[in-house]
């Protein structure tokens, strides 16, 4: 997904004012979001952020993904939940028959288990960054400055704010029965997920890391996963509170179906590597059921 507005959401910049903002609720400030105990990111130009970056960019390259555990304080995550189980009858509810390639046409002139082929249905509920209120934690995390130079060190490219109405920040939900087919993200080179609100059973993050490369596609050992070969599958745990950044692109990953009735809550963010960028109309038409 690549999606934006910077008329809606302040650019949260260091030391900013508390803002009394959306739903009479007050915006949080960095350190009342953020477990900066654990993760030293108030100083950006101190070793122990150095020294963190590192950390977390050697494992992100190891292993395409890497979690930093209860990464929102537990008082910001539970605003945040009840914030968006507030808006959730506004969730676009998204169903899907889709290749791993997110294609939804099927190519004929090729064989029936090529993974092209090999559609398979996925259905959540997402809202976009406008049905988010302004004071949200997950927006108070996505705008500060720190934040995206943290990231910026992790996934060691240039990393700005996504300048579309819906795109920025987004709530994904799934309910009982809800998941997401196995696929590769497209074009945007990591995404960011917070576990905001973990399902009682189900609801597993699986990837099998590199399993096609940017210059070849493995279609053969693509399929064979498809089919049901998950050898090289990884379930990638997080508890709630943590933090998730992952190399979707070639990693063939899926989330199984929800099998509890506590609803499975992410934060899902979408950086850019440069700014002004806005979402493509359509594309967010098949994401979020409309354009604005
Ligand atoms: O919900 C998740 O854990 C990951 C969803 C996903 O595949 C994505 O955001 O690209
Ligand atoms: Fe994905």
């Amino acid at each position: 997904m690549d999606q934006a507005s910077k008329a809606v959401t302040p650019n949260r910049k260091q030391g900013s004012v508390k803002e009394v903002m959306g739903q009479n609720t007050q915006a949080l400030e960095p350190h009342e979001v953020i477990n900066l105990s654990a993760y030293p990111i108030i100083d950006t130009s101190s070793s122990a952020f150095a020294a963190l970056v590192k950390e977390l960019r050697e494992t992100l390259d190891a292993q395409q993904y890497v979690v930093l555990p209860e990464f929102i304080l537990p008082a910001a995550r539970q605003q945040a939940v009840t914030q968006i189980q507030d808006m959730l009858h506004s969730a676009h509810h998204n169903t899907t028959l889709r290749n791993c390639y997110l294609e939804h046409q099927k190519d004929p002139s090729l064989p029936d288990d090529h993974p092209k082929n090999i559609m398979n249905a996925g259905s959540n509920r997402i809202l976009a960054a406008d049905l988010l209120p302004a004071s949200s934690p997950l927006k108070t995390i996505y705008y500060w400055e720190n934040m995206m130079q943290l990231v910026s060190g992790i996934v060691e490219d240039r990393v700005c704010a996504f300048e579309d109405p819906l795109g920025p920040v987004n709530a994904l939900c799934f309910k009982r029965g809800d998941h997401s087919s196995w696929h590769f993200d497209s074009n945007n080179a990591f995404t960011m997920t917070l576990m905001l609100q973990a399902s009682e059973s189900g609801g597993k993050f699986e990837m099998i890391p590199n399993l096609r490369t940017d210059v070849d596609q493995r279609y053969k050992q693509v399929s064979s996963a498809l089919l049901g070969n998950l050898n090289d599958a990884v379930a990638v745990g997080r508890k709630e509170g943590a933090l998730c950044i992952f190399r979707g692109c070639n990693s063939l990953h899926r989330v199984t179906p929800v099998e509890s009735d506590r609803l499975r809550i992410m934060g899902t963010f979408f950086y850019e590597n440069k700014p002004g960028v806005v979402g493509d109309p359509i594309v967010n038409e098949t994401i979020y059921g409309r354009r604005v």
